[in-house]
């Protein structure tokens, strides 16, 4: 592989995340067709010049027979991929179980359903051992692809373990460690029966990155407080090992989103929509269907809001388009039946024979429909009772260069700290506080929206997704350079 200016790569990195940037289906025994997925990720590492950037991860389908296995390797091939074969027990007790029903819910705040609990606390080990036995399966791939010099870079919760399998093969490896989803307060990560040994499984790497600093901070209080390590400007340090901590926010690639609106596809269902929707503001609600976005909370605050202006009843128009995930787990069902409810009742009590206050859509938009709603939304609501950073909120922005709309942003996602000046931040339990900014946004003066709009804008396209990566991968290099020159001093 060559960089596009036939230059030659300075150096390979090996990005390790639980699913490839690819969806793999099986056309016969040994013929797969690939299915790219341009999640922000992908972008980001596009961007990313220097490096020849290979993927490892886990395919997500179960492909048991060796045959099988060998074609599937051997397409991924071509796009850089390289797959981890996990069997659907270790899927089952690694990804559903510690990965998505302790680690997710703990680390945005959101404890067990009562009925969940003691279960889940019995089957507990099982799902600690399946996580480790997978985290070390994914360093046997890395380990086998390794070559000296190579920077490896590790994503989010489901890999925890990996930085401390990677050490055990090569010290000198050089390792960083990127957490996606806020990592809690420390006493919160203190309940965790498996947190001192997922602790230090982070510290054998050489850079920690998280999106915020209060994130970086409570990271850095859990390994002071329940390892007793010591906590430096510069991260935490173990018996002279210095184990870097620092925040890296994450962006889009946000010059995509600016172009495709130039597109005549775009351009056209931005016609349809202004056309579908005339004479009504346009609020817009972007999201995976998941506890952690608050759309509930979200469509009964615009109940209350609906209730308090009748002025705004039929001039006003909620689109939440949430697209499901996780559809096998009992706790998202509820969730999915409970925001239909609501929605449903919501419309019977405001709508009429023509019009209904909510469109909610359960299916995910392409990028292309996707931009077209970003601009012509009036006001965007993000109500995420919790959230790394939410890129939805990025994307709604660089979309909205003409419109100039509002962002009612949750204090709770890691976003907050980039676009609160720009933004009206609530908290999104706050259903009363929600309604009324709904009711700020949408009488907000036009030289108001001007000027916060101009605010968030600079900051989005100033901080990219390609500026990130970027930053993380060349911090990492640096980062082991000193380690190494402290050793010798
Ligand atoms: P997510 O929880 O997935 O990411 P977010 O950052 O908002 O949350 O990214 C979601 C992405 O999916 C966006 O690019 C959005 O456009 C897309 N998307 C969502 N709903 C969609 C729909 N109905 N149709 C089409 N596309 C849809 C995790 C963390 C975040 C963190 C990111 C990146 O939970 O906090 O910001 O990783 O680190």
């Amino acid at each position: 592989f060559e960089r596009p200016d036939g230059e030659p790569f300075r150096q390979r990195l090996l990005v390790v995340a639980n699913r490839l940037p690819v969806s793999a289906i099986r056309r016969g025994e040994e013929s797969w067709s690939l299915e790219i997925s341009a999640g922000g990720l992908v972008s980001a590492l596009l961007g990313v010049k220097e490096f020849e950037a290979r993927w490892i991860g886990w395919a997500g389908v179960n492909v048991p027979d060796e045959a099988g296995q060998k074609a599937l390797t051997k397409a991924l091939a071509e796009k850089r991929c390289i797959p981890v074969f996990l069997d659907e027990e270790i899927v089952h007790q690694y990804y559903n179980g510690y990965c998505n029903n302790i680690l997710w819910p703990l680390f945005h705040y959101i404890g067990l359903p009562q009925e969940d609990r003691l279960a889940t606390t019995r089957s507990f080990q099982s799902q600690f051992a399946a996580y480790k036995k997978a985290n070390q399966m994914f360093a046997d791939v890395v380990n086998e692809h390794y070559e000296e010099g190579d920077v490896v870079w590790c994503h989010d919760y489901h890999l925890m373990f990996l930085p401390k399998c990677l050490k055990e093969y090569n010290s000198k490896m050089k390792v960083g460690w990127f957490l996606h989803t806020p990592f809690p307060s420390s006493e919160i990560h203190r309940t965790l029966p498996s947190r001192s040994e997922l602790l230090r499984a982070v510290l054998a790497a050489d850079l920690v990155g998280f999106h915020t600093y209060d994130y970086a901070r409570h990271f850095v209080s859990a390994c002071t407080r329940i390892l007793g390590l010591e906590g430096t400007p510069e991260g935490v340090e173990d018996q002279g090992r210095l184990t870097r901590v620092a925040a890296f926010p994450i962006g889009i690639d946000s010059d995509r989103f600016i172009r495709a609106l130039e597109l005549p596809q775009v351009q056209e269902h931005i016609k349809e929509l202004k056309e579908r929707f005339s004479g009504r503001k346009v609020m817009l609600g972007v999201d995976r269907l998941d506890m952690i976005k608050g759309i509930p909370q979200k469509i009964l605050a615009f109940e209350k809001f609906l209730e308090e202006n009748a002025y705004w009843r039929d001039k006003v128009v909620l689109l939440q388009i949430a697209v499901p995930t996780r559809t096998d787990v009992p706790e998202y069902q509820k969730l999915t039946s409970q925001v239909h409810e609501i929605v449903g009742r919501i419309n019977g009590r405001f709508g009429s024979l023509t019009a209904v206050p909510i469109h909610h859509l359960d299916r995910s938009l392409d990028f292309h429909a996707l931009c077209a709603l970003y601009a012509v939304t009036d006001v965007a609501l993000v109500t995420s009772l919790r959230d790394g950073m939410n890129l939805v909120s990025y994307e709604f922005v660089a979309c909205q260069e003409s419109k100039k709309g509002v962002l009612v942003l949750s204090e709770f996602a890691g976003a907050a700290q980039s676009l609160g000046a720009g933004a009206l931040l609530v908290n999104p339990w706050n259903i009363t506080e929600v309604a009324s900014s709904i009711g700020q946004a949408l009488n907000m003066s036009a030289d108001e929206r001007e000027k916060r709009h101009q605010h968030n804008f600079d900051h989005v396209i100033q901080h990219t997704a390609q500026e990130w990566a970027e930053t993380f991968v060349s911090e990492l290099n640096d980062t082991v350079v000193e380690a190494e020159q402290r050793i010798r001093e």
